[in-house]
Formats: structure tokens, sequence, C-alpha cells
């Protein structure tokens, strides 16, 4: 049977009715990929698993909640919806508006967000605001217009779009057969963690404080498919660190674009699910951040964008400190996919090399490089 999304699949643990119809783009059942040559490459005992949530239809994770959100403020009557954002809930709620035929409002900090992400909003027709402020302006403007003006947030604050985005960790279990040790993903506006640790704590039939961030959501943990949770693990950006600090930042900068937010929304729900599981937040450099985003494609032919490599670049920090042990088994989501930010990736790689249409020239170019001759076995 053609799978059609997540409401489709788990209509009965969303706060869906059994009729209602799915705005969808058939997100979800993305790949839980094990990384095979990394732990090799770096001497590590851990089984490494990418849960590639960059491989949604828009290339993000955010499609999880999109369709939640939008599934029902059609199902409301709603005309048009509103976001702020820092690129990719932009791209997914132009998409989902152009599914269901609204209009679609984004607030964007100008000059900040990747090409990829605002070709997207661009593209599928929504109106773009381009405003001299960061998102944590624009998440502000969003709340006040939201209750002036008949528009759908479509924000995190939505609880539908935590309900929706709970799914990854539905898809985790049935995938490994079971919770994993440690889940790892960034935290941006912290909305992420609260759904994964909902989604778990839902399968193992456990209560989380992270729900009362769903004013109106029940819990649908009637049967237990697991019978323990994940520890999990947040990083943040070092320049865009609130949770780890412990203060708002005023003025966050990273070269993750999708993650630089000073001041998170869901910042309760997300302490809540680090508490509960005995877990912890952390940082990494932008530096590092790169590194490993570098390392991944590389190593194991996976392209996240810097925001999603920071899961890993935590990970790896964590076991080298040996605050993650040896043996363990480990997710990181990666929540968007590497093409959404292509300035970032050629600026950090080596450039093409220009040479004539000419048989000899490309032979030598190639031969030096083979493996094993001198270029390359450095
Ligand atoms: C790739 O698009 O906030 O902690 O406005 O795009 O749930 O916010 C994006 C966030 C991680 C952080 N990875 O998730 C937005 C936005 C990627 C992201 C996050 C985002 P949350």
């Amino acid at each position: 049977m053609n799978y059609t999304g997540i409401i489709d699949k788990y209509r009965d643990r969303l706060p869906v009715a059994p009729r209602t119809k799915a705005v969808t783009l058939n997100e979800g059942a993305t790949p839980l990929v094990e990384l095979v040559n990394l732990p090799r490459v770096l001497r590590r005992d851990v089984r490494l698993f990418a849960k590639f949530d960059g491989l949604n239809p828009t290339g993000s994770f955010k499609d999880r909640g999109m369709t939640m959100a939008v599934t029902r403020a059609a199902e409301e009557g709603a005309r048009a919806i509103i976001c702020a954002s820092t690129g990719n809930t932009s791209a997914a709620a132009a998409a989902y508006a152009a599914r269901a035929g609204m209009a679609c409002f984004v607030l964007i900090p100008e000059g900040k967000i990747a090409l990829g992400k605002l070709s997207q909003a661009m593209m599928h027709g929504s109106v773009v605001l381009q405003i001299r402020g960061n998102f944590d302006d624009g998440m502000r403007l969003v709340q006040q217009i939201g209750a002036r003006l008949p528009v759908e947030i479509v924000n995190s604050i939505n609880p539908y779009r935590i309900q929706g985005q709970k799914t990854v960790a539905f898809e985790v279990i049935e995938a490994l057969g079971a919770p994993p040790d440690y889940h790892a993903l960034p935290v941006g506006n912290a909305g992420n963690i609260t759904a994964h640790w909902i989604g778990y704590s839902e399968s193992a039939g456990a209560q989380t404080a992270a729900l009362k961030v769903s004013p109106g959501m029940r819990d649908y943990g009637r049967r237990a498919i697991a019978d323990r949770r994940p520890v999990m693990v947040g990083y943040q950006a070092a320049g865009a660190a609130p949770i780890v600090r412990g203060r708002p930042v005023e003025n966050p900068e990273t070269v993750a674009t999708a993650i630089r937010i000073g001041n998170p929304v869901s910042w309760q729900q997300a302490l809540a699910a680090s508490r509960e599981s005995g877990g912890w937040f952390s940082e990494c450099t932008d530096q590092e951040i790169l590194r490993v985003q570098k390392l991944l494609a590389r190593s194991e032919g996976v392209f996240c964008e810097p925001a999603s490599a920071i899961a890993l670049a935590g990970v790896l920090q964590d076991l080298e400190i040996g605050r993650i042990g040896a043996g363990s088994t480990v997710v990181c989501t990666l929540t968007g996919h590497g093409l959404k930010d292509p300035d970032t990736a050629i600026a950090q790689s080596a450039k093409p090399l220009t040479v004539d249409a000419d048989l000899t020239a490309i032979e030598r170019l190639i031969s030096e490089r083979l493996p094993g001759t001198a270029a390359t076995s450095s």
C-alpha cells in the first residue's frame, strides 16, 4: 500500500479524528542509517545511527509537525498561516500551505537564512517578510500578529506541531526494535527535543511534564511498545546556547543559522525532557560543527546541514570524555539536509579544478589523485 504520511500511519496516536483528511506530502518514514565507518575511523566502541529527517519532503523534520498543524488549521477553516523562522519552518509552512490552498506569511531574519530555505519559501509562493531583527524578534511579532489578525500560528507553540514531530520516536523504536540508549539532537527553539521525549514517553507508557506544552493535548500512550526511554542529549551552538548557559542570549550568532536562537519558546519543556531522562545539554563551537559536518559527509556519504551536524559533533565530544559510555547505542537526529545551505558547504570545500577539455590534461589530473598515489596517500 502507498505510504501516505505520519497522520495516516499514526492516526490512533495523534490528535486527529478518524475521518480527518490529512494535508500531507507523505512526510516521515525517514531512514535510520547506521554510521558504519565512523566508529572504526574514530576507534570508538559505539553503535551510531543517523535518523535522517533531512529526507523529508521539504528537507527537514519540520514536515512532521507541519502536516499536523496545517491539517488542523484547514479543518478549523483557517485561510492563512504565519510563522517566524530561521528557515526550515518557513520552507515547510510554505509547502504545506500551498498544498492546502492557504496563504502563508513568514518572518525571517534578514540575511541570516540559508539559500535553499529562502528559495523554498519563495518558490511555494509565501509572502516573505525579511525583518531587521533576529528569530526571537520575529517570534514575538508573530505572537502579536496572531492575536490581532485571522492567521494561524504554525511555530511550535502550536501544540499540533509537537504532536506531529513526536512520530520520529515511534519510527526509531520500530527500526531498532527498542529505544536507543541515547538520543542526541540539536536544540534551537527546543520544540523537537520536547517532541522526541513525548514520543518516547508515550511509547513507554510513561508520564512526562513536557506534555504541558500542549494544552488540550492528551497522553496517547495507551499501549506501551517499549519498556524504557532513552537518555536525551541536546546540543546548542556556543554562540547561541541559552539553555546550556541558563539565560537568554541577546545576540545569538552561529554558522548553524537554523539554531541561531537566543530565547527558546519550549525552554521549560526541554528542561523537563532532559531532567526526566537523566540527560544533559552541552555546546559545540562553530568550528567543531563544520568539522563534523564534513567528516560525516566524507566518511559516511551523509550530507546534513550544519545545525544537524551538531548532534553528531556533540556525541563525539561526549564519547571522548566518557559521558556517553562504551558499548552504547546512540541515535542522532539529522534534522535538515545539507542541500539547504549550499553556501556553507562550498565555502568549506576544495574548489573545483578548472581544466581544458583535453584528454592529456584530465588524465594527468586524475592519475595524480588515484588512491595509492603520492597526492592521495598523505
Ligand atoms: C535543521 O525553522 O526554528 O529546537 O524556524 O531547522 O525544535 O527549534 C529551525 C530549527 C534543528 C532546532 N535543526 O529545532 C525554524 C527553526 C534544524 C532546524 C533545529 C532547527 P528546535
